[in-house]
């Protein structure tokens, strides 16, 4: 147990995005840690790695939906109109390219707006869009998801804001409402939202999406520990840590937990922390959750869209939403 003292004193580093996460979720009971920690250096590349594992079908099926759906979605989107396009965490971009050609091919021309709070991968994705898709205006924001949309002046165009990959995914509904619900508060009525989410599905086939063969999401979710002995001088000795994916019927998602394999401590200088994990307990790392077409629906209608159209590919494995600000 930490003293009042010792709070009121905690260490500079404690004040930092990562400190204050990780001391915030080490300290209380269940264990959690938030996904973003997965995303240095390192995180990024696995995550990038998963994405093309055989069994993990998301990425490839959303990317399958866009290739024969593009022209059909932007048609429905623009409304006769001009459609600008702005992306929410777009990363990489790689999808999104399918999305701009049809852009171009209906309109010559567009505006895409890409947001992410990597500086590297913006670069990237401007330079490549730039190079391969002709008729494209990239601007690029850093930032947290709809800081800044506002200022781009659409007068008489569309917007079209993205919000793809089931990043929705990671968050308890009520939050995901709540952000949503800030992307429509930077929209006008007729803008649209194009979300990409991950359906309900046989529990084997998301279970191995999530604990692949190859054990690159087990390193993927060990990671987050290696960045925390590197950022915060901890001692996680990373053979004490087993990954965990589990499927939570009752709140219809994907957890993946960090389970201590013995009774242990581990101690985090930088924090002034002492951390005592019981054999089998975990650390929460991350929530994936998974919708059915009139989930993810009460979940946009609660934001201020109404629903407009959906696409899935041949299994129904993965669903690309477009709803319309009222
Ligand atoms: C980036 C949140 C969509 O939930 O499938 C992949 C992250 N975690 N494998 C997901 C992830 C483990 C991914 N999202």
């Amino acid at each position: 147990m930490q003293s009042l003292s010792s709070i009121c004193s905690l260490p500079e580093v404690a004040r930092t995005p990562v400190g204050a996460e990780v001391y915030r979720g080490l300290t209380g009971l269940p264990k959690t840690l938030s996904p973003w920690l997965f995303y240095d250096e390192r995180g990024s590349e696995l995550f990038e790695a998963i994405t093309e594992l055989p069994e993990y079908y998301l990425t490839r099926t959303e990317r399958a939906i866009f290739t024969t759906y593009a022209d059909e979605i932007l048609d429905a989107a623009a409304d006769r109109k001009r459609v600008k396009m702005i992306e929410l965490g777009a990363g990489t971009a790689t999808k999104t390219g399918l999305l701009l050609e049809a852009a171009v091919r209906r309109q010559e021309t567009v505006d895409y707006l890409a947001i992410d709070v990597s500086e590297s991968a913006l670069a990237a994705a401007q330079q490549r869009i730039e190079s391969e898709i002709p008729g494209v205006n990239v601007i690029s924001r850093i930032g947290d998801y709809t800081e800044g949309i506002e200022e781009i002046p659409a007068a008489g165009q569309r917007r079209m804001a993205l919000y793809i990959g089931s990043s929705i995914g990671n968050f308890e509904p009520s939050d995901a409402v709540q952000v949503l619900r800030e992307l429509r508060r930077r929209l006008v009525p007729g803008d649209k939202l194009l979300l990409g989410a991950d359906r309900v599905k046989e529990r084997s086939v998301l279970l191995r999406a999530y604990d692949d063969a190859a054990g690159v999401t087990a390193a993927f979710n060990q990671n987050v520990l290696t960045r925390i002995n590197r950022e915060l001088g901890a001692n996680f000795n990373l053979r004490l840590f087993r990954h965990r994916a589990r499927w939570n019927h009752e709140h219809s998602r994907i957890e993946m937990h960090l389970e201590s394999l013995i009774a242990q401590h581990v101690a985090i200088p930088a924090l002034d922390l002492e951390i005592k994990f019981g054999r089998g307990e975990t650390i929460h790392t991350e929530n994936s959750y998974k919708f059915t077409a009139s989930s993810i629906s009460s979940i946009v209608e609660r934001a201020g869209f109404a629903m407009t159209r959906c696409w899935t590919d041949e299994h129904e494995w993965f669903g690309v939403y477009l709803a319309t600000a009222v």
